[in-house]
């Protein structure tokens, strides 16, 4: 019997990640999950950036590729099992597509920047800066 190739998904917790182990469950593939957790600045540990030089995840090892950001990671996937999930449908394949693209396009940069503004507002800093750091925060999400 023959055993499955290696496929290693590098996960970050509280990551895209998450996307790629959805997927691979929906797909019934095996693989294996080398966890990272986040350092205190909530970014990436430096190992990460051993296994692909963006630093981030996910990562996935697979058929002697190392490939990185979760969209190619999803076509690729998609691609190699003979289309498995992808709609036939022309209509349905343009919103398949859309969406594909929307999640880091359109959806990710504004989440992203909600993030930094909670992250402004929330950092300690003498009485009389905070209402500095308000009209930053308020700044930003104008
Ligand atoms: N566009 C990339 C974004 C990858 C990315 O920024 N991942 C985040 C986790 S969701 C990360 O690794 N952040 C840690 C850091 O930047 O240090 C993708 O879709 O894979």
């Amino acid at each position: 019997m023959s055993e499955s190739p290696r496929l290693i998904v590098h996960h970050l917790e509280y990551s895209r990640s998450l996307r790629v182990l959805w997927l691979l469950e929906e797909l019934g593939l095996p693989y294996e999950i080398k966890r990272y957790a986040r350092d205190q600045n909530f970014r990436a540990p430096p190992e990460l950036s051993a296994v692909h030089p963006l630093g981030r995840s996910p990562v996935v090892e697979v058929d002697g590729h190392v490939l990185a950001e979760s969209g190619a990671i999803i076509e690729y996937f998609v691609e190699r099992e003979s289309g498995k999930l992808r709609p036939q449908e022309h209509e349905a394949l343009l919103q398949y597509r859309f969406f594909l693209h929307y999640a880091e396009g359109s959806a990710m940069p504004p989440l992203l920047v909600q993030l930094l503004v909670e992250k402004i507002r929330a950092q300690k800093v003498p009485f009389f800066l905070k209402p500095i750091t308000g009209k930053i925060g308020d700044g930003i999400e104008k």
